[in-house]
């Protein structure tokens, strides 16, 4: 058998997702996510107007080698649109594989490692009280680890902070749909360390030692500001400190590991296993924070984190709502079997999404299950995917309070 047709499918349902079809010559259909938020066309038209004539008639079933194919076929290698189109074809070639041997595809990654995958929530509010609300909310609902981000005084709305006001939000989506340009946002690194400390203090006052609190960066402290931060919150006990600094500087988690021992996540904006050579091989982190969907697929994820499994380093696979359901689940896969899981981030998707995603992953108390249909477990429903037509949206851009360009 082999690929009869390969078809892009870019759709909008309250943000925009671009979704990879393959159908083979004996119509087993398989769905990769492509989706690079604020980016969605350039993968597009990199896998409609470059990959797709190069699959037609390939063997489906030979992922290694298609893999390589468009890896080192390609010549120019990495970077973020190239890495999103293989890893959708990676995606819809394992899903036909898996749809094909009759069994999740968890089961051809060697089989279940856990009954469960952990995952942990978005607790956001503009201040205290709103986010003492947010987590009191997503702690009866099940969950047992949260990450937290506030509003922080003097500064307008920030990363991570829902705009939709305070309690359990599931709409919480950076991307803004602001015309030509991204909006713009503004941030002061002195206010920030000066205020997060003590919030993580009430947190724990508050909620005790037993819940899992994580905490995003965003890529805005210097390296020596980061050592500082991971001291000064040390007391608290967090789960990990994500993107302390911005991640193509591999050597200043060095800085940061030598003055603390809070843990840290770093990966999402990475693409391959070179992305984090020095940081495993020198243990600089704890957890690898890769989206399947920007990492090349499960070929190269599940390659990266078995790398990571030699250093004692443990996944925290990217999942926000810019990774579609079809990505979602393709980690749960891979959570699921792999030996060294940690913790997988969960921002359930609005009901628009779930219509055009039918889904089979279930959640109970503060656990994901990928569920046990054949193949990814995820189907797309293209006449609903048809109803929301694309629109441009940017992530935003950060300014220092002095109009400096920031990292976002
Ligand atoms: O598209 C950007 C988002 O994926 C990113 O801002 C989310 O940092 C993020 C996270 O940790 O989920
Ligand atoms: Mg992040």
């Amino acid at each position: 058998m082999s690929i009869a047709s390969v078809d892009v499918i870019v759709t909008s349902p309250g943000r925009n997702f671009v979704t990879l079809k393959i159908t083979t010559s004996d119509g087993v259909v398989g769905w990769g996510d492509a989706t690079l938020n604020g980016r969605e066309l350039s993968v597009a038209s990199y896998l409609s107007d470059h990959l797709a004539s190069m699959l037609i008639g390939r063997d489906e079933d030979r992922i290694e080698d298609t893999w390589q194919y468009l890896y080192r076929g390609a010549y120019w290698r990495r970077g973020p649109v190239t890495m999103a189109a293989i890893a959708a074809v990676d995606m819809a070639l394992w899903d036909i594989k898996a749809k094909k041997a009759g069994m999740p595809l968890y089961q051809l990654l060697g089989g279940a490692s856990r009954d469960g995958v952990r995952v942990y929530a978005h607790a956001s509010g503009t201040d205290f009280e709103a986010l003492s609300n947010a987590i009191t909310g997503y702690r009866e609902l099940g969950f047992t680890a949260v990450r937290v981000q506030t509003g922080v005084p003097g500064l307008g709305q920030i990363y991570g902070v829902s705009a939709a006001g305070p309690g359990v939000r599931y709409d919480y989506e950076p991307a803004k749909r602001s015309g030509d340009r991204p909006a713009e946002e503004t941030w002061d690194t002195r206010q920030y360390l000066n205020h997060m400390p003590g919030v993580f203090a009430k947190i724990r006052e508050e909620f005790g030692t037993d819940l899992r609190l994580l905490h995003d960066g965003h890529h805005r402290m210097s390296p020596i500001e980061a050592a500082r931060f991971a001291k000064d919150v040390e007391p608290y006990d967090l789960f990990w400190l994500e993107d302390a600094t911005p991640g193509e500087d591999q050597t200043a988690l060095r800085l940061i590991r030598q003055h603390s021992t809070t843990p840290l996540a770093i990966g999402e904006v990475f693409n391959t296993v070179y992305d984090y050579q020095t940081l495993i091989t020198e243990r600089l982190i704890d957890y690898v924070r890769s989206a399947v969907t920007h990492t090349g697929g499960i070929t190269a994820m599940k390659k990266l984190l078995d790398f990571a499994a030699i250093y004692g380093i443990r996944s925290g696979i990217h999942g926000p709502t810019d990774i579609s359901p079809v990505g979602m689940a393709a980690a749960l896969h891979l959570d699921l079997a792999i030996h060294n899981f940690g913790i997988q981030e969960y921002m359930p998707h609005n009901e628009q999404t779930l219509e055009v995603f039918q889904t089979s992953f279930t959640f109970d108390k503060g656990f994901l299950h990928p569920g046990d249909q054949p193949g990814l477990g995820v189907e797309l429903d293209e006449e609903a995917a048809g109803a929301f037509e694309y629109t441009k949206a940017y992530l935003p851009v950060n300014r220092l309070l002095d109009g400096t360009v920031h990292d976002w």
